[in-house]
């Protein structure tokens, strides 16, 4: 179970190679690297979300996403592993159409938002849907962990409940939450969610890469072996 929290804030990108299988490894501590898709039309809140869950901030103003975005949060998932969530906040604009799919790329996880006051939004979900799951698979071409977010139920609901659970259904999706950036409701329920299903589908396909930290006198061989 998650500890703790920290926000390490927006940053920029150094790593070339595959960001999201990245472990350190050291004497039983584990460290992952993570990347997230944020995805949905645009001004469904996206970005708010994002904002609020690596923030604790939510601004009523709307200022388009140009391309994409992104956001670190670095979860203490258990006394043993640090999890750093890079938080991919792609821009829903028809103007940047395919654009932002170089974003994909590596992506072990992703968050699909509608809004749930405006139904076009909901209809939408397929479109985004189809489009991640053609260009986004794991290592071993299973689906990446998706979890549907319909925003702003703190607004009216134009969408029931039984629409959005037949449309997980349907499009195999497991779990989605009602959420608010406005007033932080179910935002940390969805991402923890989302990080178990990433962990157990790591586990499930054997993802075991890892680095041992540069500065740690070598492990004795009897007691570790090498590293995992
Ligand atoms: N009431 C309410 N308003 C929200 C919520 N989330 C976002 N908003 C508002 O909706 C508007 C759009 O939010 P953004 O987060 O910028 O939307 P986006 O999905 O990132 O949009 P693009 O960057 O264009 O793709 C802003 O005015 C937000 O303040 C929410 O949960 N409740
Ligand atoms: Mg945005």
């Amino acid at each position: 179970m998650r500890r703790a929290d920290r926000t390490s804030g927006n940053m920029s990108l150094r790593k070339s190679r595959r960001d999201s299988d990245f472990v350190l490894s050291h004497v039983g501590h584990k460290e992952h690297l993570f990347k997230l898709l944020v995805i949905g039309d645009y001004g469904v809140g996206k970005t708010a979300l994002v904002r609020r869950y690596t923030e604790g901030k939510f601004s009523s103003n709307y200022k388009i996403t140009i391309g994409a975005d992104f956001a670190i949060k670095t979860l203490d998932w258990d006394p043993h592993t640090k999890i750093n969530l890079q938080l991919w906040d792609i821009a829903g604009h028809e103007r940047f159409g395919y654009m932002t799919r170089v974003y994909y790329k590596y992506a072990v996880a992703a968050a699909l938002v509608f809004d749930i006051s405006r139904a076009a939004t909901f209809q939408s979900m397929k479109k985004w849907l189809n489009d991640l799951r053609e260009k986004v698979t794991l290592p071993d071409g299973a689906d990446i962990p998706i979890v549907l977010l319909a925003n702003k139920c703190d607004v009216s609901v134009a969408v029931t409940n039984e629409q959005i659970s037949k449309f997980c259904k349907e499009s195999r999706i497991d779990a989605w939450y009602a959420t608010s950036a406005k007033q932080n409701t179910n935002i940390d329920a969805a991402m923890h969610y989302l990080v178990e299903k990433v962990l157990s589908a790591r586990i499930e396909n054997g993802i075991r890469d890892s680095i041992r930290l540069r500065h740690e006198s070598p492990p004795k061989r009897e007691k570790f072996g090498c590293c995992k």
